[in-house]
């Protein structure tokens, strides 16, 4: 037995802002690490973590994976949300790196062994315009990506999500500027609708078929505009059309489905395997996309695989810049380990996140590989956190031409 002697939670911004659970045990030098971001709301879960959390958990045997999760989920009484499942998901992945080293056996191998050779997986590719997201999917072929995520800048728009790639997904520090208020853009749906098959027509006579496309539409269609969408993309075969429709709406899938056969992809948004329930059982996925970091750790991620393997569905989990290389770890020892896995979103981190956070996957040939480290195989160097403070950011808003809220 090892017993939780501290639970520390440490704010760093190497670039972006991370939560890191470092969980510390009485066995000399056993600790482990989890990830505890939510972007823009960073403090509340580490207060979360600090205030309410922590005192918990000393005393208790670091063994008990499942028992904590359980009290942590349904002992507050509160339950769910992105607050509370991130905070536990830090919790989660912690206690599943300790595991993992006092078993000297990576995660993959606690969660069963391997089902297959690395991670496939996808990179970012964007441009303001179609040209520019061609020349931009070409650089991510030639690096060996068969999977590639395009978007594309919609005319008249001030601000739309996805369009500078992969730079965005690692570097961008949204609102991070010393400024109190989230930057603002607009955007207009049937301009969206009308550029973005464009830019798959534009992408098929170019690149051809040699790569798969992702196109994400980031929750701001109705289900009607989704399913127009879906119809329309249906000549140019997607890898999958992620997150058509707001989560709030998951009824709205169905229209989505009975007049389109794109596949969809949805799930950034839910918190637990109850939010993927209906998705999962009524088969109106292809891919289930959650957050590891925020839907309460690898522990919920597995549960979710499988029951989504019940129904044929495939994972996708999230991998945005704005979880830290642990939370991408703990994604791939689940994608290695589970018969249902579709592809891993990826993000190359830049050299700070590197310093402060080691142990990424390793990007090789279009795949993801992680190490055959002990646990996750990550680490958190809290002297070189200590030399990036929290900054606080904002993620962006979006507004519609006559300044009425939308989605981002
Ligand atoms: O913090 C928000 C991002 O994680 C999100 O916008 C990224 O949609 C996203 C994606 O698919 O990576
Ligand atoms: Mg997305």
């Amino acid at each position: 037995m090892a017993k939780i002697t501290e639970v520390r939670v440490i704010v760093t911004c190497p670039g972006r802002n991370y939560v890191v659970v470092k969980i510390l045990t009485d066995e000399p030098g056993l600790y482990g690490v989890g990830d505890a971001t939510l972007n823009g709301r960073e403090l509340a879960v580490a207060s979360a973590l600090t205030e309410h959390i922590a005192p918990l958990l000393v005393g208790r045997d670091a063994d008990g994976i499942e028992d904590i999760w359980q009290f942590l989920y349904r002992g507050p009484y509160w339950r769910g949300g992105p607050i509370q499942m991130t905070a536990l998901a830090g919790i989660d992945m912690a206690l599943w790196d300790i595991k993992g080293k006092r078993a000297n056996l990576p995660l993959y191998s606690l969660l069963g062994g391997r089902t297959r050779e690395g991670a496939l997986c996808y990179t970012h590719a964007g441009g303001r315009d179609t040209v520019e997201c061609e020349d931009a999917v070409r650089r991510a072929m030639s690096q060996g990506f068969a999977v590639v995520r395009a978007q594309v800048a919609v005319p008249g728009a001030t601000a739309t999500y996805g369009i500078q790639g992969a730079a965005e997904a690692t570097t961008a520090q949204w609102g991070a500027t010393g400024g109190l208020t989230p930057i603002e853009g607009n955007w207009e749906p049937l301009q969206y609708l009308r550029v973005v098959p464009r830019l798959l027509e534009h992408l098929r006579s170019t690149v051809g078929d040699a790569v798969e496309i992702i196109h994400d539409a980031h929750q701001r269609l109705t289900p009607q505009e989704a399913a127009r969408l879906g119809k329309e993309l249906e000549p140019y075969h997607l890898f999958f059309l992620e997150d058509p429709i707001r989560p709030e709406w998951k009824d709205g899938l169905r229209l989505v489905r009975q007049h389109t056969t794109t596949p969809i992809a949805l799930g950034e948004l839910l918190h637990s395997r109850y939010d993927c329930l209906p998705l999962l059982t009524e088969q109106l996925v292809d891919f289930i996309r959650c957050d590891i970091s925020h839907i309460g750790g690898v522990s919920e991620a597995r549960r979710i695989a499988t029951i989504a393997e019940v129904f044929g569905i495939r994972t996708a989990w999230h991998g945005p810049g704005d979880i830290s290389p642990i939370a991408h770890a703990a994604n791939v020892h689940v994608d290695v380990s589970i018969p249902n896995f579709g592809v891993q979103e990826m993000v190359h981190f830049p050299p700070a996140v590197r310093e402060v956070l080691p142990g990424a996957p390793e990007y090789r040939d279009g795949r993801l590989w992680v190490t055959d480290a002990p646990g996750l195989g990550c680490d958190i160097d809290e002297e070189a956190a200590k030399r990036y403070p929290y900054a606080r950011a904002y993620l962006p808003v979006c507004r519609r031409a006559d300044g009425a809220m939308h989605d981002w």
